[in-house]
């Protein structure tokens, strides 16, 4: 109920904003655009991020993102592997779109997650998919425990993603990306009150919204300095002003991943 709420202020927020936007400018049609998945964002292709693979069901419809970081293990939100089972679920890599028949399809062997996990806001949001096949594409690294310095307020991170356009609008079909400032703990504790825990979260976003992913980006990389530093967790609804995105902590996580990813 809380939530949504929220969600619904955000979403009126946004089109406030637009309609402001159209009105002051006299021939601005990106200004009236619907809004964009990965909000702010502009499109991009896997090429461009060979890492970034997409997580579908059996028939290969993404609900979710992954970053390559071996050949055979892929990083994503827990949340994402909830009700999930590793015969039901495929790792796309190398397509943009996401009704594409391109790229590589593999068969998921194993998916651990977190132990700690229960639900998004107490943390621990961090899973590791072993494949089946090979990808043969370029894959990122990920920090380590100490690299704690990367969340610095005010650093710029990229998203990336097939998420929605708007909160619970409809996935976009052409990959995206855009880049935000890590937010510090203090500001991201008032947004959130206790649900934000500094330990295993780290928040992205404008202090006046705008930019932010949203539904389906989840599981998705947050990179920073080229390195993958967070992952799509959560947040309330989507590019809201004084709403940031939340981002799995990776450096939290980072030695218990690399335990999964050298099994
Ligand atoms: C989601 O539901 C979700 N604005 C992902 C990211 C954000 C909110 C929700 C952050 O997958």
């Amino acid at each position: 109920m809380f939530g949504l709420t929220r969600a619904k202020k955000a979403a009126a927020v946004l089109v406030a904003t637009a309609a402001a936007a159209s009105t002051a400018l006299i021939a601005a049609p990106a200004a009236v655009a619907a809004p964009q998945p990965i909000v702010g964002g502009t499109t991009t292709t896997a090429a461009t991020y060979p890492f970034v693979m997409q997580i579908t069901d059996a028939s290969q419809d993404q609900f979710c993102g992954g970053t390559l970081v071996s050949a055979t293990k892929v990083v994503t939100a827990a949340h994402c592997m909830v009700d999930e089972t590793a015969s039901g679920v495929r790792v796309v890599g190398g397509r943009t779109f996401r009704n594409g028949t391109n790229g590589t399809v593999s068969r998921v062997t194993k998916i651990w997650i977190h132990p700690g996990y229960s639900d998004t806001t107490t943390g621990d949001d961090v899973a590791v998919l072993t494949l089946a096949t090979a990808m043969p594409y370029t894959t990122a690294s990920f920090v380590t425990s100490s690299q704690t310095g990367v969340y610095a307020a005010g650093t710029t991170a990229r998203i990336i993603g097939w998420g929605t356009t708007s909160s619970n609008g409809s996935s976009s079909n052409q990959l995206r990306t855009a880049t935000v400032p890590t937010v510090s703990n203090s500001s991201c504790s008032s947004s959130y009150g206790s649900q934000y825990i500094a330990s295993d979260m780290v928040c992205a976003g404008f202090t006046s919204g705008g930019t932010d992913t949203c539904q389906g980006d989840s599981g998705g990389p947050l990179m920073i300095g080229g390195v993958l530093a967070g992952i799509t967790s959560w947040g309330d609804g989507c590019a809201a002003a004084g709403l940031p995105g939340i981002y799995t902590r990776l450096t939290t996580y980072s030695s218990l991943v690399a335990t999964q990813v050298a099994s």
